[in-house]
């Protein structure tokens, strides 16, 4: 599933269950067209569908890894193309379909679309010349793909404002430091290879452990706390009906390496 070839992106599995995506459009520092988050879409369900794959690392360049939705392709659009054709809806698949963790490795700019698809990861690595920002309102618009919502909710209400009112950038610093960014590597590369090493790691695990975890992790956005601890123990009771649950303990229990069914 992965042999596909495509225009805007490089697609591989350089490490045993990572699947790996780099956003390729150098020319317009990968600013997000409709075919390539079209291709983006259909790399993420092929990842999605792939038993062997346990985790997936979506990067961009060194320069940039995504200037934002593509100005040019939005400028002459009008209101009823984008509300009767739903514009940027297809974005929202990104995240809502996709079991498996992604984490984004972000390198240079992260403007605009190109920040709200960094903020899509489930976990967001930071390169040293890393620049976030939420610049819509220079171009008399506002984030349309979730970043009013999920930067909001990553550094909290007034930092959030600040920067979308604004449309200052963020540094990869600051981004550490606020909690939007895991972890800031010292190179782009350390950053790649970081991101890669972490997905290594986590398709070392069960997936059906590591599916749960993404889920009840989650739902934290969504439910209240005691709503939440509840939900969690749910679906903790229903990890004791997995295969992998018995092999995991077992193994604990047996000094030996636990060797998962993904059952
Ligand atoms: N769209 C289209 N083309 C772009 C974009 C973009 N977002 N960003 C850069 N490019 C193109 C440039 O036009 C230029 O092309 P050309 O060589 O043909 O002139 C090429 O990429 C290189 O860019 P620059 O020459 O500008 O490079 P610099 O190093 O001078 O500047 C910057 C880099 C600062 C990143 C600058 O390119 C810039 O400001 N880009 C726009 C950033 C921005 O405003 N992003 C937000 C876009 S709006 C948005 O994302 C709204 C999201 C709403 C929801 C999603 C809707 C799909």
């Amino acid at each position: 599933s992965s042999e596909k070839t495509y225009e805007h992106l490089l697609v591989s599995s350089p490490k045993p269950g990572v699947g790996f995506i780099e956003l390729n459009r150098p020319k317009a520092l990968n600013a997000l067209c409709t075919p390539l988050i079209l291709e983006l879409n259909t790399a993420l369900r092929a990842f999605q569908a792939d038993s062997t794959i346990g985790a997936i690392v979506l990067t961009g360049s060194e320069r940039a890894f995504a200037a934002g939705a593509d100005i040019k392709e939005m400028k002459d659009l009008t209101f009823s193309a984008a509300y009767g054709n739903d514009f940027i809806e297809s974005w929202s698949d990104l995240v809502t379909f996709l079991k498996k963790p992604l984490i984004t490795a972000v390198n240079g700019y992260a403007l605009g679309g190109g920040c709200e698809l960094a903020m899509m990861g489930d976990i967001l690595y930071a390169g040293p010349k890393a620049v976030f920002g939420q610049p819509e309102i220079k171009l008399g618009v506002i984030p349309g793909a979730g970043g009013s919502q999920r930067l909001t909710k990553a550094i909290g209400k007034v930092r959030a404002m600040e920067t979308i009112l604004t449309g200052d950038n963020i540094s990869a610093k600051q981004a550490g430091e606020w909690g939007l960014a895991a972890r800031v590597f010292e190179t782009p590369k350390e950053c790649v290879d970081g991101a890669l090493a972490t997905a290594e790691k986590i398709a070392g695990y069960s997936q059906i452990a590591v599916k749960a975890c993404k889920e009840v992790v989650n739902k934290s956005q969504d439910l209240g706390i005691r709503e939440g601890v509840e939900y969690e123990r749910r679906v903790f009771h229903g990890l004791f009906g997995s295969k992998d649950q018995k092999i995991g303990m077992k193994a604990f229990a047996e000094k030996g390496k636990p060797e998962w069914s993904n059952e």
